[in-house]
């Protein structure tokens, strides 16, 4: 028997009690191109454009899987369709139409660059996570593999930034104007970091694009929050029971969302702020706050929850001294590091926080945040860290989180498993080298520059690293319970 899909023709039939686009999705026509097809953007820029279609039909979205083609596979047969799972005291259910064309750029690049320079495309958008800008120290790494394939074979891209400047070149080319690109990632000044590895990127490749860039593109940056723990079956079977169809994947979060953007847009812009969206001309406090306040903690959570041998997040808030600690890392050790912006209620926004982390109507997996700590390390922090040593204050509890990572790295490596890390090569082989003497283990990871320089040059950030990685013992759920006390 052929399976009952989510699409645009079984749309009209879904039960009353699912909320379902109220535009009509045939009259929208494609204004953004999204790049990273991921569980995040579906259940939050997506849904905001979703609102926005109400309004205007000429956002709607082409979204890009970079790498995999199981997004495309999976919603191409739903004609872009798929449900939001807001979970909350009251879950509720709600189809989103606003993606209308789903592509994977591995097996069709020319389609996609062929709507990056289309001139009804004026926006094009990304969450790609923080390795998918291939930065260093916070600049284009110019010996990633990627960018390096991208520089020799510009025609045929294969990283993000790759395709942004291909798109850019197509459209001078044609005498079209650029499209503002807008990220959507957890980085600090992420659009000031894109601007500058795209026109870096431009300029080996050509000295007037690069020029055409930097004068005419728009790179505004933007805050976006919100929990998305990852698909699971139990949502997939719920999602099924509820619509009378199979929708192959569907996604959650938590009922909470926010999205701050820059308001500098170069090719007209969507009209967010009727969707909820705060618009600004200073956002700069937003991002740092928000990485700072809420996914360092999560962080600490993930690695330190871990090696506790907890496994969500709501269940680590329900660890006493775990709780009690992350509270304090918040509350005393990060606060003071947070140069807040303006009218921004520092202690209300933690509470907040802390309340999110609580919800018990959210499965969100530790082993999910633990992901690529090598890149969220630095930027979630390390930034806070060399903030407080500049200002002379304490950083030991800081250093907790970032020697939980440490240890747990260390105890992957000795079991064999793999870290889902874009530096689980070397990482691991450092991890197999450790002794269980902090000296000897925490000089050896310091050493990997990528994370840690300039901050592994400072004899106090090394002193306390070693302490931190000292005091939570052989990492077992014991020894770390008592380091938190
Ligand atoms: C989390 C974030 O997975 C992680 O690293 O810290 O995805 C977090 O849930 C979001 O940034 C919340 O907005």
């Amino acid at each position: 028997m052929t399976e009952r899909r989510l699409n645009a023709a079984t749309l009209a039939t879904l039960p009353p009690d699912i909320q379902r686009p109220n535009y009509d999705r045939a009259a929208t026509k494609i204004g953004i191109v999204h790049l990273g097809l991921g569980a995040f953007h579906r259940a939050h820029q997506a849904v905001y454009v979703d609102d926005v279609l109400a309004h205007d039909p000429d956002w709607a979205i082409c979204g890009v899987s970079l790498n995999s083609l199981d997004v495309r596979d999976a919603l191409a047969p739903q004609d872009g369709l798929y449900t939001l799972a807001l979970l909350g005291e009251q879950p509720t259910l709600r189809v989103i139409g606003a993606i209308r064309e789903v592509f994977a750029a591995r097996e069709e690049r020319e389609r996609v660059l062929g709507r990056m320079s289309d001139v009804d495309v004026r926006l094009v958008t990304l969450t790609v996570t923080e390795k998918g800008y291939c930065l260093s120290g916070g600049e284009l790494d110019f010996d990633h593999p990627d960018i390096a394939h991208d520089l020799a074979n510009p025609r045929t891209p294969v990283s993000a930034i790759g395709y942004l400047v291909e798109g850019l070149r197509r459209r001078k080319a044609q005498r079209l104007p650029p499209y503002t690109v807008l990220s959507c990632d957890n980085l600090p000044d992420n659009g000031g970091k894109l601007r500058r590895a795209v026109v870096a990127y431009a300029q080996r490749l050509d000295h007037d694009l690069a020029c055409w860039i930097a004068e005419n593109g728009a790179f505004p940056r933007s805050m976006v929050d919100s929990i998305t723990p990852a698909t699971d079956d139990a949502l997939r079977e719920r999602v099924c029971d509820a619509l009378g169809c199979v929708d192959a994947w569907p996604v959650q979060r938590e009922a909470y969302t926010q999205w701050v953007v820059e308001d500098a847009f170069c090719n007209g812009r969507p009209p967010l702020e009727r969707a909820g969206v705060t618009m600004s001309d200073d956002i700069a406090g937003y991002d740092r706050a928000k990485l700072r306040l809420l996914n360092a903690p999560h962080s600490a959570l993930a690695y330190l929850g871990s090696l506790m041998g907890i496994e969500t997040v709501a269940q680590a808030m329900g660890t006493p001294v775990l709780a009690a600690f992350v509270e304090r890392l918040m509350h005393d050790a990060i606060v003071p590091n947070v140069a807040a912006p303006r009218g921004f209620d520092a202690p209300r926004y933690v509470d907040a926080i802390l309340e999110r982390f609580r919800n018990p109507a959210i499965q969100h997996r530790l082993s999910q945040i633990a992901w690529d700590g090598s890149q969220k390390i630095p930027v979630r922090l390390l930034g806070t860290i060399a903030d407080a040593l500049a200002a002379g204050r304490p950083i030991g509890r800081l250093c907790l989180p970032i020697a939980g990572w440490l240890h747990f790295v260390r105890r992957q490596a000795r079991n064999g498993v793999a870290l889902s890390d874009p530096m689980n090569d070397v990482l691991s082989q450092v991890g197999r080298r450790t002794t269980g003497d902090a000296t000897h283990d925490v000089d050896a990871f310091l050493a990997i520059d990528a994370v840690f320089a300039p901050l592994s040059a400072d004899a106090r950030f090394v002193a306390a690293m070693r302490s931190a990685y000292a005091a939570l013992g052989d990492g077992s759920p014991d020894a770390v319970g008592a380091a938190l006390l």
